[in-house]
């Protein structure tokens, strides 16, 4: 390599050199708020799995396609680099009839596969199958009310379930837009003032799952996490007799019927 060869690959290597941390800054902060233990990636109900599993394969083919065109066009850049003014002209390759069919059907054959696999995620996150248990679970400003109708019984930013049990669960909100999510059994689900969207999940693992409200619902909006508490069916009947005893204790009989009452009026508006 001449002098003036160095001289054009100076400023290359130059900006290879201060675009290094960027880079590696761009990837470790996405990494490790993945590696984080609320991580959609460690899915912990079938949902939440087929999203996990929809989003490895488009990342894998994101990322092969990604290296192949890189591959390729460095390649390109560096054997067919003029190297000196009297190189011809490399060979051109307009109109060449099997090469566009080929980066033609590649693509398409791509988005195929990922329209065939979004679909079948889309019918394993859909909520009209039969379930096991109904919550209702309202936003407010700032906080989430969980409800079990079957049971008379509200709590406040916590919900119990018992494992490998179909919940169904019923949102809406009693102000503000908020999105109800957590991340490790399901995706995300707005709860809107008056209209009720519904979602599911099945809890695969005892355990604590860790939510949030994920719209920007106001100046408390960094208020509403949401503990989801996954424990054997044993504990799930024993706490829901502790908490039926302690509310009929507390609570008038008249106030839970009447708030049941709105919610029903707020869903079918
Ligand atoms: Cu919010």
């Amino acid at each position: 390599m001449n002098l003036t060869q160095l001289k054009t690959f100076k400023p290359i290597l130059k900006l290879m050199r201060n675009a290094l941390i960027p880079v590696l800054v761009m990837v470790a902060i996405p990494a490790a708020a993945l590696a984080a233990p609320p991580s959609p990636l460690n899915p912990a109900s079938p949902a939440a799995r087929s999203i996990a599993n929809l989003h490895n394969i488009a990342l894998v083919i994101a990322t092969l396609v990604f290296a192949i065109v890189c591959t390729l066009l460095i390649y390109a850049l560096i054997r067919y680099r003029r190297r000196s003014n009297e190189d011809p002209e490399p060979e051109q390759i307009h109109g060449n009839a099997t090469l566009e069919t080929i980066w033609t059907l590649i693509p398409v054959g791509i988005l195929v596969i990922l329209l065939v696999l979004t679909f079948q995620s889309l019918r394993d996150i859909d909520p009209n199958r039969p379930t096991d248990l109904t919550v209702q679970v309202i936003g407010k400003q700032w906080l989430w009310e969980v409800r079990y109708p079957d049971h008379n019984i509200t709590t406040t930013g916590e919900m119990y379930v018992p494992v490998d049990t179909d919940v169904r669960v019923e949102l809406t909100s009693e102000d503000v837009i908020h999105s109800f999510w957590v991340p490790q059994l399901g995706g995300k689900k707005d709860a809107v003032p008056g209209y009720l969207n519904v979602t599911w999940f099945r809890a695969e693992r005892v355990g604590a799952f860790h939510g949030h409200c994920a719209e920007y619902c106001g100046l408390g909006h960094s208020n509403m996490p949401l503990e989801v508490k996954v424990v054997d069916q044993q504990s799930f009947d024993t706490w829901l007799s502790s908490k039926t005893n302690q509310q009929t204790q507390n609570v008038t009989p008249t106030e839970p019927d009447a708030e049941s009452d709105q919610l029903t009026a707020e869903s079918t508006e």
